[in-house]
């Protein structure tokens, strides 16, 4: 089989999100780091009409959106199986990263990173007023997120699914800010999750 390639840089949370799945697989493959920040190439534009990262190609197929390929990585190869057989299991893993999709990472946790860790960095200060706004928003979704894992230690059942794989960039992130750490102290089972998560190799060796 060719080897597929992930367009897309290291710090981006979906790109790490594809990473961390064809890492948790085993499979291996190249990847093309451009910098977004500075505008989405044309090849890039070529591959994703909406102008964002990732994308992936194998041989002569190209696929875009972080599930599609994430779905299609853990289908397509050999290793350990990253979703779960049942139907009902499945489905809710689907529900979790819509959940995390629509709810915690475009709406709130996204603003707050954003303010809190990417606008210092471009010497910008933090809008208070976006992180205000953005903050109840984060408490209920990552208040859901908590509540899905229960008093277990993954989202979906008893093993990692593209659920948990979903959930680590942005977690991670988020953690390196005041609001996240807070909500962090008040949801054992994120922080429980995080406690098994955080040192799988696919997690270390990605750390953007
Ligand atoms: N729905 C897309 C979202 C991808 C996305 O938002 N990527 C961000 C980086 S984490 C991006 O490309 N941002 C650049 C931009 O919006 O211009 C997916 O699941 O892949």
């Amino acid at each position: 089989m060719t080897t597929p390639i992930l367009h897309g840089p290291n710090f981006s949370t979906y790109v790490r999100t594809v990473r961390l799945t064809l890492r948790e697989k085993g499979v291996a493959y190249d990847q093309d780091k451009f910098d977004i920040t500075q505008g989405c190439p044309t090849e890039q534009r070529a591959r994703h009409p909406f102008g964002k990262v990732p994308a992936l190609t194998h041989g002569e197929f190209c696929l875009y959106e972080t599930f599609a390929i994430c779905r299609y990585i853990d289908e397509a190869f050999d290793g350990p199986a990253l979703q779960p057989d049942d139907p009902r299991d499945r489905a809710r893993m689907t529900q979790i990263i819509q959940v995390m999709d629509n709810y915690a990472v475009s709406t709130a946790a996204g603003q707050i990173i954003l303010q809190r860790i990417l606008m210092p960095i471009l010497g910008r200060e933090p809008n208070e007023d976006i992180i205000a706004a953005a903050l109840p928003k984060a408490q209920k979704a990552f208040a859901v997120l908590n509540g899905f894992i229960g008093s277990g230690s993954h989202l979906v059942g008893g093993a990692i699914s593209l659920a948990d794989l979903h959930l680590i960039p942005n977690y991670h992130y988020f953690l390196q800010t005041p609001e996240g750490r807070a909500i962090a102290e008040t949801s054992p089972g994120l922080c429980r999750w995080w406690d098994g998560m955080q040192t799988r190799p696919s997690v270390t060796e990605t750390e953007a």
